[in-house]
C-alpha cells in the first residue's frame, strides 16, 4: 500500500482553505493509501502564539480532523512534538540545506516583503523541519495546497543531495496537489489566499463558524460587475473563487455550474455557494461537538504518536548511522 503524509499548523482555527486544499484529501485517500496525518506544533511556533490561545486551537485541530472523516483506525493521526524524531532530524536536514535554497522560499520572502518585524529563525528554517517531517517516514505522495509545493521540492532536493552523499536513505515524495481548490482565495479580496493568518475576519470561512455567519460571509463576497457565472480566474477572481469552493463541496464541474446558473444572477449564485458551506459545515461540526467532549482525542493521539515513534526512531537512527554521527 503507498503511504501519504501530511500536517497541519494549529495557527488558529482551521478554515475552509485547509479544508479543501488538504484536509479533505486525506480523508479521501485513507482507504487507498496509509495515511499518516500530523498536527504540526511545532511550526506553528514560528510565529508568536498565545499559550492559552494555543491549547484550545490544538485541541480542536485533532478534533477537527475527527470530525472531517479521519478514522483513527485507518490512519495514523499524532502530534509532532509527540514523536521528537521530527526536530532530531529537523536539524540534520537543517544543516544540509543551502542558505540559497532557503533565501527562495516565497513564503519567507512575501513575509518579509511585508514588512513584518522581528521575523524569527525559526520561521526561515522551517521548511528544513517540514522535510524532515516528510521523509522521516518514506511517504510516496505529501497531499498539500498550492502555497506548500515549494516546501515539498525543497524536501526533495535534499533528500536526492543526502541520497547521493550516503547511499540510498529517504524515499523521494510527490507533491499531491488538487486540481480544483489548492488555493482558495480570500471572501473579502479575491487576490490574496484565504488564511488563518490575513487579518481580517470577513475574507475567511472557519470550519467552527456558526452557520449564519458564514452564510454572510459568503453573501458578502467581492465578486464583479460582468455578471456571468463563468470561470477565468485572472477577469472575475472572485467568482471563481466561488466556483471552486462549490465544485469542491459538491462534486459539480465547473463547467456544470456554469450552465447551471446561466442567465442567472449572483444572488442565486452565491445563495447556492451559501447552501453547500453551510451543509458542510453542519456535517462537520455536529461531529466535531460528539468528539470534543469525549476521550477519543486523547485515545487517537497517543496511539498515534506510538505507530509514528516506532517508524520514525528507526529513520533516526538509520540517518546517523549513515553520516557518521554514532559510535557503533
Ligand atoms: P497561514 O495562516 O500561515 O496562511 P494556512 O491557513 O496556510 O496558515 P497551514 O497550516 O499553513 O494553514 O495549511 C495547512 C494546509 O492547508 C496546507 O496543505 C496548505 O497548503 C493548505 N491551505 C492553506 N490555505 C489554503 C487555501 N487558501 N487554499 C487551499 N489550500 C490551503
Ligand atoms: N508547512 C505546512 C504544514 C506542514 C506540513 C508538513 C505539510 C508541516 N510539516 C509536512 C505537509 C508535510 C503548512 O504550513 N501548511
Amino acid at each position: 500500500m503507498k503511504r501519504m503524509l501530511s500536517g497541519i499548523k494549529p495557527t488558529g482555527q482551521l478554515h475552509l482553505g485547509n479544508y479543501i486544499g488538504a484536509l479533505r484529501h486525506f480523508v479521501e485517500n485513507q482507504d487507498e493509501y496509509e495515511m499518516i496525518a500530523f498536527i504540526a506544533n511545532l511550526h506553528c511556533i514560528t510565529v508568536p502564539q498565545d499559550p492559552e490561545e494555543l491549547q484550545k486551537n490544538l485541541k480542536d485541530c485533532v478534533a477537527l480532523y475527527l470530525a472531517c472523516g479521519l478514522d483513527p483506525e485507518k490512519s495514523t493521526i499524532f502530534l509532532q512534538t509527540d514523536v521528537p524524531a521530527h526536530a532530531q532530524l529537523g536539524y540534520i536536514m537543517c544543516c544540509h540545506t543551502y542558505l540559497g535554497e532557503l533565501n527562495r522560499m516565497t513564503q519567507f520572502k512575501d513575509k518579509q516583503a511585508k514588512g513584518e518585524k522581528n521575523l524569527s529563525g525559526g520561521l526561515y528554517t522551517y521548511p528544513t523541519l517540514m522535510a524532515a517531517d516528510i521523509l522521516i517516514y518514506d511517504p510516496d505522495y505529501v497531499p498539500v495546497g498550492e502555497d506548500q509545493k515549494q516546501h515539498v521540492e525543497l524536501c526533495r532536493d535534499v533528500a536526492i543531495r543526502m541520497n547521493n552523499r550516503y547511499g540510498k536513505l529517504f524515499r523521494i515524495p510527490e507533491p499531491a496537489v488538487p486540481k480544483v481548490g489548492a488555493r482558495i482565495m480570500s471572501l473579502s479580496d479575491p487576490s490574496k489566499k484565504m488564511s488563518k493568518s490575513d487579518g481580517t475576519d470577513k475574507g475567511c470561512i472557519y470550519l467552527l463558524d456558526p452557520l449564519p455567519k458564514a452564510r454572510k460571509k459568503v453573501m458578502s463576497a467581492v465578486t464583479d460587475s460582468i455578471g456571468k457565472v463563468h470561470f477565468d480566474p485572472e477577469n472575475q477572481p472572485g467568482v471563481s473563487n466561488l466556483m471552486q469552493i462549490m465544485s469542491s463541496l459538491t462534486g459539480k464541474s465547473l463547467e456544470d455550474i456554469e450552465k447551471e446558473f446561466e442567465g442567472k444572477g449572483y444572488g442565486d449564485f452565491k445563495r447556492a455557494v451559501a447552501d453547500s458551506v453551510c451543509s458542510t459545515l453542519e456535517t462537520i461540526q455536529t461531529r466535531y461537538n460528539e468528539i470534543i467532549s469525549s476521550d477519543l482525542i486523547e485515545k487517537t493521539l497517543k496511539e498515534g504518536a506510538e505507530k509514528a515513534s516506532a517508524y520514525a526512531s528507526v529513520k533516526l537512527k538509520q540517518v546517523q548511522q549513515a553520516i557518521g554521527m554514532e559510535i557503533r
